[in-house]
C-alpha cells in the first residue's frame, strides 16, 4: 500500500506543478481527492487490511491526503496570484494620464447681465418679480391705456395666441413687453412699491442685427406718496454708474408710451468715444438704454390708487442691448444661435 501511496503523491503532485488554470485545479482534485479519485480508492481498501498494517497504512493515507491537499491549496494561491498578476498587467491603466475634460457649464450673457443689473437695483432697495410669459391683452395692452383700434398698438408687433373668447375675440398673447406686471403688481399690493422684472418677451419681428422676435426685458417700478421726476432720475444714474462706470453722463428725451406721463428715453454718453461719436454711438455720442416715465395717472386709477396721493415711475430696457454695448457684441442674433464658440467667450 506504501508504493501504491508513493505513487498517486508523486503522480498527483508532477500534474499539479503543470496545472495553470483554475478549473485544470478542480478537476485535478476530483481525480485525486473525490470520492472515486485515486487516494479515495486506496485509502478505502484501509479497512480490509490486517489489524497491525492498518494503523501505519492508515497513518500514511491520511498524511498523504493532508500533503495533496495542502499543496492543492498553495498552487491554487499561486495560479490566482499569476492570473491577477497578468490581468493587471493587462489591464494596466495609465492614472497620470490628462483624463478627458468635462465640458463645464456657465452662465448665459444674457442672464449674467440680468443678474448684474437686478443686483444693482437690488442693492437700492428693489425686490425681485416675474410675471407669465402667455398674457392677457387687457394686462398687455388695455390697462396700459391702449385700448382696441389704439394706434399705439402698431408700436408692439404681436404674437397672438389661438384662442378665442365666446365673442369671438383673441385675447390671449406671448407679451410683447414687461410693462403688464406693473399692472399685476399694483393689482396685488398696497404702495410702497419698488420692484424690477426680468423676463422674456415676444414680438413679431423681422430679425435683424438689433431686434430678436425673443428678447428679454427688465421692467422696473416705484410707486408711493411724493415720488417725482427727481427720483427717477436720480435712480437710473445711480444704476449707469453701477453698471457702465462712474463717470457716466446720462440724458433723457422726451418719449411717448401710452402708460406714462411724461414719458423719456434715456441715454449714456457713449463709453467707447467718451461722446465724441464712433461706430457704437452710431456717430452721435449718445447710446440709448431704455424708456422710462412716470406712471399715467389713469394707469394708477385703474388699479385702485389714488393718483392724488400716489406717484412713481416706470422704466424697461433690454439686457441684451446692453450686453452688446458693454461686449461689442455686433449682432443680437448670436445670443440664440447656440453656437457654443461665442457663449464660451463670456
Ligand atoms: C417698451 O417695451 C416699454 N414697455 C418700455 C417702458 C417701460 C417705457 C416702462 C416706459 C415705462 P420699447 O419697445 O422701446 O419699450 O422696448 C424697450 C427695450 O426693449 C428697448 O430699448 C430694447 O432694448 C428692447 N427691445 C425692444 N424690442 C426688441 C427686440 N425686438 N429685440 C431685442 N430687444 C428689444
Amino acid at each position: 500500500m506504501q508504493e501504491q501511496l508513493d505513487d498517486i503523491r508523486r503522480k498527483a503532485l508532477d500534474e499539479l506543478a503543470q496545472i495553470s488554470n483554475v478549473g485544470d485545479l478542480d478537476e485535478w482534485r476530483v481525480n485525486h481527492l473525490g470520492r472515486n479519485g485515486s487516494l479515495t480508492t486506496v485509502l478505502r481498501q484501509v479497512g480490509s487490511l490486517a489489524p497491525d498494517e492498518r494503523k501505519e497504512a492508515g497513518a500514511n493515507g491520511n498524511k498523504t491526503k493532508t500533503l495533496l491537499e495542502t499543496s492543492l491549496e498553495k498552487r491554487t494561491e499561486e495560479i490566482t496570484n499569476l492570473v491577477l498578476e497578468e490581468k493587471l498587467k493587462n489591464d494596466r491603466i495609465d492614472v497620470t494620464l490628462p483624463g478627458t475634460p468635462l465640458m463645464q457649464g456657465r452662465m448665459h450673457p444674457t442672464m449674467q447681465t440680468i443678474q448684474e443689473i437686478t443686483n444693482a437695483f437690488v442693492a437700492m432697495g428693489f425686490q425681485i418679480l416675474e410675471g407669465p410669459e402667455v398674457e392677457w391683452d387687457y394686462y398687455n395692452f388695455e390697462a396700459l391705456n391702449i385700448p382696441p383700434g389704439h394706434p399705439a398698438r402698431d408700436m408692439w408687433n404681436t404674437f397672438w395666441v389661438d384662442y378665442e373668447d365666446k365673442d369671438g375675440n383673441r385675447p390671449m398673447l406671448l407679451r410683447t413687453h414687461t410693462s403688464p406686471m406693473q399692472v399685476r403688481t399694483m393689482e396685488n399690493r398696497e404702495p410702497p412699491v419698488r420692484v424690477v422684472i426680468p423676463g422674456r418677451c415676444y414680438r413679431y419681428e423681422a430679425t435683424d442685427a438689433t431686434h430678436e422676435s425673443s428678447f428679454f426685458q427688465i421692467e422696473g417700478l416705484t410707486v408711493g406718496e411724493g415720488i417725482t421726476f427727481a427720483d427717477l432720475k436720480g435712480t437710473l444714474y445711480e444704476f449707469a454708474r453701477r453698471i457702465f462706470g462712474m463717470d457716466r453722463q446720462i440724458r433723457f428725451r422726451c418719449d411717448y408710451f401710452p402708460f406714462v406721463e411724461p414719458g423719456v428715453d434715456m441715454s449714456i454718453d457713449c463709453f467707447n468715444c467718451q461722446g465724441k461719436g464712433c461706430r457704437v454711438c452710431s456717430s452721435t455720442g449718445w447710446i440709448e438704454i431704455m424708456g422710462a416715465g412716470m406712471v399715467h395717472p389713469e394707469v394708477l386709477r385703474r388699479v385702485g390708487y389714488d393718483p392724488e396721493k400716489y406717484t412713481g415711475f416706470a422704466f424697461g430696457m433690454g439686457p441684451e442691448r446692453i450686453a452688446m454695448l458693454r461686449h461689442g457684441i455686433e449682432d443680437i442674433r448670436l445670443f440664440y444661435s447656440n453656437d457654443i464658440r461665442f457663449l464660451q467667450q463670456f
